[in-house]
Protein backbone atom coordinates (compact mmCIF):
# COMPACT_ATOMS: atom_id res chain seq x y z
CA UNK A 1 0.00 0.00 0.00
CA UNK A 2 1.65 3.50 -1.05
CA UNK A 3 1.99 5.11 2.18
CA UNK A 4 3.72 8.54 0.67
CA UNK A 5 1.69 11.52 1.37
CA UNK A 6 -0.30 13.21 -1.03
CA UNK A 7 1.05 15.40 -3.65
CA UNK A 8 0.04 19.33 -4.40
CA UNK A 9 -1.69 18.09 -7.32
CA UNK A 10 -3.85 15.14 -5.30
CA UNK A 11 -4.56 17.74 -2.75
CA UNK A 12 -5.69 20.24 -4.80
CA UNK A 13 -7.58 17.94 -7.25
CA UNK A 14 -9.28 16.19 -3.82
CA UNK A 15 -10.31 20.16 -2.79
CA UNK A 16 -11.85 20.70 -6.52
CA UNK A 17 -14.19 17.50 -6.05
CA UNK A 18 -15.70 19.37 -3.50
CA UNK A 19 -17.25 21.15 -5.99
CA UNK A 20 -19.49 19.91 -8.69
CA UNK A 21 -19.32 23.09 -10.77
CA UNK A 22 -15.39 23.14 -10.78
CA UNK A 23 -13.86 22.95 -14.52
CA UNK A 24 -10.30 22.16 -13.40
CA UNK A 25 -8.69 24.88 -14.66
CA UNK A 26 -7.92 26.20 -10.81
CA UNK A 27 -5.80 22.78 -11.11
CA UNK A 28 -4.08 23.30 -13.74
CA UNK A 29 -3.26 27.22 -12.96
CA UNK A 30 -1.99 25.53 -9.57
CA UNK A 31 0.06 22.55 -11.50
CA UNK A 32 1.69 25.80 -13.48
CA UNK A 33 2.40 28.05 -10.06
CA UNK A 34 4.06 24.38 -8.78
CA UNK A 35 5.83 23.67 -11.66
CA UNK A 36 7.37 26.99 -11.73
CA UNK A 37 8.14 26.85 -8.39
CA UNK A 38 10.17 23.63 -8.38
CA UNK A 39 11.87 25.09 -11.55
CA UNK A 40 12.93 28.15 -9.12
CA UNK A 41 13.78 26.26 -6.12
CA UNK A 42 16.40 24.15 -8.91
CA UNK A 43 17.90 27.06 -10.14
CA UNK A 44 18.43 28.52 -6.43
CA UNK A 45 19.84 25.70 -5.22
CA UNK A 46 22.26 25.42 -7.53
CA UNK A 47 22.55 29.21 -8.02
CA UNK A 48 26.25 29.00 -6.50
CA UNK A 49 27.81 26.54 -9.18
CA UNK A 50 25.47 27.89 -12.16
CA UNK A 51 25.52 30.83 -14.20
CA UNK A 52 22.40 32.97 -12.51
CA UNK A 53 24.19 34.71 -9.60
CA UNK A 54 25.09 37.87 -9.26
CA UNK A 55 23.40 40.95 -11.10
CA UNK A 56 21.76 41.40 -13.99
CA UNK A 57 22.92 44.93 -15.10
CA UNK A 58 19.89 46.70 -15.08
CA UNK A 59 17.14 48.18 -12.52
CA UNK A 60 13.58 46.99 -12.18
CA UNK A 61 10.36 49.28 -12.09
CA UNK A 62 11.25 49.97 -8.13
CA UNK A 63 14.93 51.38 -9.13
CA UNK A 64 16.23 47.97 -7.51
CA UNK A 65 19.27 46.34 -8.84
CA UNK A 66 17.81 43.13 -10.60
CA UNK A 67 19.48 39.36 -10.14
CA UNK A 68 20.12 37.28 -12.98
CA UNK A 69 17.95 35.01 -10.48
CA UNK A 70 14.91 37.31 -10.51
CA UNK A 71 14.84 37.65 -14.42
CA UNK A 72 14.79 33.93 -14.50
CA UNK A 73 12.12 33.43 -11.89
CA UNK A 74 10.11 36.26 -13.42
CA UNK A 75 10.67 34.29 -17.09
CA UNK A 76 9.95 30.80 -15.43
CA UNK A 77 6.79 32.14 -13.88
CA UNK A 78 5.29 34.31 -17.22
CA UNK A 79 5.88 31.41 -19.28
CA UNK A 80 4.32 28.40 -17.61
CA UNK A 81 1.43 30.51 -16.30
CA UNK A 82 1.03 31.76 -20.16
CA UNK A 83 0.85 27.96 -21.47
CA UNK A 84 -1.47 27.02 -18.59
CA UNK A 85 -4.04 28.84 -20.71
CA UNK A 86 -5.66 29.76 -17.37
CA UNK A 87 -4.58 33.03 -16.66
CA UNK A 88 -6.07 36.94 -18.74
CA UNK A 89 -3.56 38.70 -17.07
CA UNK A 90 -0.12 38.78 -15.02
CA UNK A 91 1.43 41.12 -12.43
CA UNK A 92 5.07 41.31 -10.96
CA UNK A 93 7.50 42.94 -9.44
CA UNK A 94 9.40 42.37 -11.95
CA UNK A 95 7.65 44.11 -14.75
CA UNK A 96 6.69 48.14 -15.21
CA UNK A 97 3.19 46.52 -16.51
CA UNK A 98 1.21 44.17 -16.76
CA UNK A 99 1.16 41.24 -19.22
CA UNK A 100 -2.40 41.04 -20.40
CA UNK A 101 -3.62 37.32 -22.45
CA UNK A 102 -5.75 37.01 -24.95
CA UNK A 103 -9.04 35.20 -24.80
CA UNK A 104 -9.14 31.60 -24.93
CA UNK A 105 -12.74 29.69 -25.63
CA UNK A 106 -12.99 28.38 -21.92
CA UNK A 107 -10.15 29.33 -19.89
CA UNK A 108 -8.66 32.62 -18.97
CA UNK A 109 -10.63 32.47 -15.55
CA UNK A 110 -7.78 33.76 -13.47
CA UNK A 111 -5.38 37.04 -13.33
CA UNK A 112 -2.13 36.25 -10.66
CA UNK A 113 -0.16 38.24 -9.03
CA UNK A 114 3.93 37.65 -7.89
CA UNK A 115 7.03 38.51 -6.52
CA UNK A 116 9.03 35.62 -8.22
CA UNK A 117 12.26 36.09 -6.27
CA UNK A 118 11.78 37.87 -3.10
CA UNK A 119 14.91 38.34 -0.59
CA UNK A 120 17.01 38.17 -4.15
CA UNK A 121 19.38 40.30 -2.55
CA UNK A 122 20.49 37.12 -0.03
CA UNK A 123 21.04 35.11 -2.85
CA UNK A 124 24.64 35.54 -3.26
CA UNK A 125 25.00 34.50 0.78
CA UNK A 126 22.80 31.33 0.26
CA UNK A 127 19.93 32.97 2.61
CA UNK A 128 16.25 32.03 2.03
CA UNK A 129 14.37 33.43 -0.58
CA UNK A 130 10.86 32.55 -1.74
CA UNK A 131 7.90 33.36 -4.56
CA UNK A 132 4.54 35.14 -3.41
CA UNK A 133 1.50 34.59 -5.21
CA UNK A 134 -2.25 35.26 -5.35
CA UNK A 135 -5.07 34.46 -7.90
CA UNK A 136 -7.67 36.48 -8.34
CA UNK A 137 -10.85 35.55 -10.47
CA UNK A 138 -11.36 37.78 -14.06
CA UNK A 139 -13.27 40.86 -13.53
CA UNK A 140 -13.06 41.92 -17.21
CA UNK A 141 -15.20 40.91 -19.80
CA UNK A 142 -14.57 37.11 -21.03
CA UNK A 143 -13.88 38.19 -24.65
CA UNK A 144 -11.15 40.51 -24.04
CA UNK A 145 -7.65 40.74 -22.98
CA UNK A 146 -7.51 41.03 -19.19
CA UNK A 147 -6.03 44.22 -17.54
CA UNK A 148 -5.20 46.16 -14.60
CA UNK A 149 -9.08 45.96 -13.41
CA UNK A 150 -8.06 42.08 -13.07
CA UNK A 151 -5.13 43.07 -10.77
CA UNK A 152 -5.99 45.97 -8.79
CA UNK A 153 -8.39 43.75 -6.52
CA UNK A 154 -7.95 43.69 -2.28
CA UNK A 155 -6.75 41.09 -0.73
CA UNK A 156 -10.26 39.85 0.27
CA UNK A 157 -10.95 39.24 -3.45
CA UNK A 158 -8.22 36.81 -3.88
CA UNK A 159 -9.39 33.16 -4.58
CA UNK A 160 -6.08 31.83 -3.57
CA UNK A 161 -2.44 32.58 -2.48
CA UNK A 162 0.76 30.93 -1.66
CA UNK A 163 4.54 31.11 -1.43
CA UNK A 164 7.08 28.77 -1.51
CA UNK A 165 10.62 29.32 0.39
CA UNK A 166 13.51 28.31 -0.82
CA UNK A 167 15.42 27.18 2.28
CA UNK A 168 17.02 24.10 3.81
CA UNK A 169 14.10 22.52 2.03
CA UNK A 170 11.94 23.78 -0.34
CA UNK A 171 8.56 24.04 1.13
CA UNK A 172 5.22 25.43 -0.72
CA UNK A 173 1.79 26.91 1.29
CA UNK A 174 -0.98 27.65 -0.38
CA UNK A 175 -4.37 28.01 0.39
CA UNK A 176 -7.60 28.52 -1.72
CA UNK A 177 -10.24 29.14 1.23
CA UNK A 178 -10.02 25.68 2.40
CA UNK A 179 -7.33 26.23 4.96
CA UNK A 180 -3.65 26.73 4.25
CA UNK A 181 -1.28 23.51 3.70
CA UNK A 182 2.43 23.00 3.53
CA UNK A 183 4.18 20.67 0.97
CA UNK A 184 7.92 19.75 0.96
CA UNK A 185 9.77 19.09 -2.07
CA UNK A 186 11.28 15.95 -2.55
CA UNK A 187 13.85 16.18 -4.82
CA UNK A 188 14.64 12.26 -6.11
CA UNK A 189 10.50 12.47 -7.14
CA UNK A 190 10.13 16.17 -8.31
CA UNK A 191 7.20 16.61 -6.35
CA UNK A 192 6.27 18.28 -3.55
CA UNK A 193 4.47 15.97 -1.03
CA UNK A 194 2.24 17.46 1.69
CA UNK A 195 4.29 18.21 5.26
CA UNK A 196 1.98 20.38 6.88
CA UNK A 197 -1.72 19.95 6.45
CA UNK A 198 -3.84 22.79 8.29
CA UNK A 199 -1.57 25.04 9.42
CA UNK A 200 -2.42 27.46 12.27
CA UNK A 201 -1.01 30.27 13.54
CA UNK A 202 -0.25 29.66 17.58
CA UNK A 203 -2.55 32.46 18.82
CA UNK A 204 0.63 34.31 20.25
CA UNK A 205 4.30 33.33 20.02
CA UNK A 206 8.17 33.84 21.74
CA UNK A 207 9.14 35.61 18.53
CA UNK A 208 9.12 39.34 17.27
CA UNK A 209 10.65 40.25 13.78
CA UNK A 210 11.25 43.75 12.70
CA UNK A 211 14.69 45.40 10.97
CA UNK A 212 15.61 47.32 14.55
CA UNK A 213 18.53 49.53 12.23
CA UNK A 214 15.33 51.62 11.19
CA UNK A 215 14.21 52.29 14.55
CA UNK A 216 15.15 55.97 14.55
CA UNK A 217 13.26 56.44 11.54
CA UNK A 218 9.98 54.69 12.44
CA UNK A 219 7.11 57.06 14.16
CA UNK A 220 6.84 57.26 17.91
CA UNK A 221 3.96 55.09 18.63
CA UNK A 222 5.92 52.04 16.52
CA UNK A 223 9.01 52.72 18.21
CA UNK A 224 6.58 52.78 21.61
CA UNK A 225 4.84 49.64 20.91
CA UNK A 226 8.26 47.78 19.49
CA UNK A 227 9.84 48.37 22.92
CA UNK A 228 7.16 47.00 24.65
CA UNK A 229 7.73 43.74 22.62
CA UNK A 230 11.35 44.05 23.93
CA UNK A 231 10.44 43.57 27.73
CA UNK A 232 12.57 40.56 27.60
CA UNK A 233 9.55 38.15 26.78
CA UNK A 234 9.95 37.07 23.31
CA UNK A 235 13.31 37.05 20.94
CA UNK A 236 14.16 38.92 18.28
CA UNK A 237 14.60 37.22 14.89
CA UNK A 238 15.00 38.94 11.43
CA UNK A 239 16.10 36.77 8.30
CA UNK A 240 15.75 40.00 5.97
CA UNK A 241 13.84 37.68 3.46
CA UNK A 242 10.06 38.36 3.75
CA UNK A 243 8.86 35.00 2.89
CA UNK A 244 11.47 33.14 4.94
CA UNK A 245 10.55 35.87 8.13
CA UNK A 246 6.69 35.00 7.07
CA UNK A 247 7.11 30.89 7.11
CA UNK A 248 8.72 31.21 10.46
CA UNK A 249 6.08 33.72 12.09
CA UNK A 250 3.29 31.13 10.47
CA UNK A 251 4.14 28.47 12.08
CA UNK A 252 5.88 29.12 15.69
CA UNK A 253 3.63 32.01 15.79
CA UNK A 254 4.71 35.90 17.45
CA UNK A 255 4.48 38.85 14.97
CA UNK A 256 6.53 40.23 11.71
CA UNK A 257 6.86 43.89 11.39
CA UNK A 258 7.73 45.96 8.65
CA UNK A 259 6.44 49.72 9.43
CA UNK A 260 7.08 52.97 7.27
CA UNK A 261 9.56 55.38 8.13
CA UNK A 262 10.60 58.85 7.64
CA UNK A 263 12.29 56.98 4.54
CA UNK A 264 9.57 54.93 3.64
CA UNK A 265 6.09 56.64 4.10
CA UNK A 266 4.43 54.39 2.56
CA UNK A 267 6.07 51.29 3.49
CA UNK A 268 9.04 49.03 2.09
CA UNK A 269 6.52 46.16 1.59
CA UNK A 270 4.18 46.02 -1.65
CA UNK A 271 0.62 45.81 -0.83
CA UNK A 272 -0.38 43.57 -4.09
CA UNK A 273 2.42 40.66 -4.42
CA UNK A 274 3.51 40.88 -1.05
CA UNK A 275 1.85 41.98 2.40
CA UNK A 276 -1.80 40.92 0.69
CA UNK A 277 -1.47 37.21 -0.36
CA UNK A 278 0.45 36.70 2.97
CA UNK A 279 -2.07 38.20 4.71
CA UNK A 280 -4.84 36.18 3.25
CA UNK A 281 -3.18 33.31 4.10
CA UNK A 282 -2.03 34.41 7.82
CA UNK A 283 -6.40 35.03 8.08
CA UNK A 284 -6.78 31.69 6.65
CA UNK A 285 -4.95 29.88 9.30
CA UNK A 286 -6.40 32.22 12.04
CA UNK A 287 -3.52 34.47 12.27
CA UNK A 288 -4.08 38.79 11.43
CA UNK A 289 -2.74 41.12 9.66
CA UNK A 290 -2.79 44.82 9.03
CA UNK A 291 -0.90 48.08 8.60
CA UNK A 292 -1.72 49.63 11.84
CA UNK A 293 -5.15 50.80 11.40
CA UNK A 294 -6.98 48.02 8.94
CA UNK A 295 -6.95 44.86 7.84
CA UNK A 296 -4.37 44.49 4.59
CA UNK A 297 -7.15 42.53 2.96
CA UNK A 298 -9.07 45.40 2.69
CA UNK A 299 -7.01 47.53 1.39
CA UNK A 300 -7.53 48.06 -2.33
CA UNK A 301 -4.51 48.82 -4.59
CA UNK A 302 -4.22 51.67 -7.02
CA UNK A 303 -1.34 50.83 -8.82
CA UNK A 304 0.60 47.59 -9.47
CA UNK A 305 3.50 48.41 -7.52
CA UNK A 306 1.72 50.10 -4.26
CA UNK A 307 3.60 50.21 -0.73
CA UNK A 308 1.97 49.45 2.84
CA UNK A 309 3.69 49.10 5.63
CA UNK A 310 2.91 45.51 8.00
CA UNK A 311 2.23 44.22 10.62
CA UNK A 312 1.82 40.28 9.98
CA UNK A 313 1.25 36.91 13.17
CA UNK A 314 -0.47 35.61 15.79
CA UNK A 315 -4.00 37.07 16.05
CA UNK A 316 -3.43 37.98 20.27
CA UNK A 317 -0.29 39.18 19.44
CA UNK A 318 -1.19 41.76 16.60
CA UNK A 319 -3.92 42.99 18.58
CA UNK A 320 -1.93 43.88 21.42
CA UNK A 321 0.58 45.62 18.82
CA UNK A 322 -2.60 47.44 17.29
CA UNK A 323 -3.49 48.38 20.86
CA UNK A 324 0.10 49.65 22.08
CA UNK A 325 0.19 51.69 18.77
CA UNK A 326 -2.81 54.11 19.64
CA UNK A 327 -1.73 53.46 23.67
CA UNK A 328 -0.22 57.09 24.69
CA UNK A 329 0.82 55.53 28.24
CA UNK A 330 3.54 53.59 26.38
CA UNK A 331 5.11 56.92 25.81
CA UNK A 332 8.00 56.54 28.72
CA UNK A 333 9.13 53.08 27.88
CA UNK A 334 10.63 54.42 24.62
CA UNK A 335 12.14 57.68 25.82
P1 LIG B 1 15.37 45.60 4.99
C1 LIG B 1 14.02 41.95 0.61
O1 LIG B 1 14.73 42.95 -0.06
C2 LIG B 1 12.72 42.57 1.09
O2 LIG B 1 11.98 43.05 0.02
C3 LIG B 1 11.92 41.54 1.90
O3 LIG B 1 12.16 40.24 1.49
C4 LIG B 1 12.41 41.77 3.31
O4 LIG B 1 11.42 41.48 4.27
C5 LIG B 1 12.76 43.26 3.32
O5 LIG B 1 13.01 43.65 1.97
C6 LIG B 1 14.00 43.53 4.13
O6 LIG B 1 14.18 44.95 4.11
O7 LIG B 1 15.10 47.07 4.89
O8 LIG B 1 15.21 45.09 6.41
O9 LIG B 1 16.65 45.13 4.35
Amino acid sequence: MDQRPMTLIEHIEASERRFPEATGAFTVLMQAIGLACKIISREVNQAGLGKLLGLAGRRNVQGEQVARLDEFANDTLVRTLTRSGSVCALGSEELAVPIRLPPTPDTGHYAVVFDPLDGSSNIDVAVSVGTIFGVFRRRSPRNGLGGVEDLLQPGSSLCAAGYAVYGSSTVFVYSAGLGVHGFTLDPSLGELLLSHPDIRVPPSGSYYSCNSGNRKAWPDNVRRAVARFEDGSRSLRYVGSLVADAHRTMLCGGVFLYPADRGKPEGKLRLLYEAAPLAYLFEQAGGRASDGTMRIVDKVPRQLHDRTPLFLGSADDIAEFERLLGDEEARDDAS
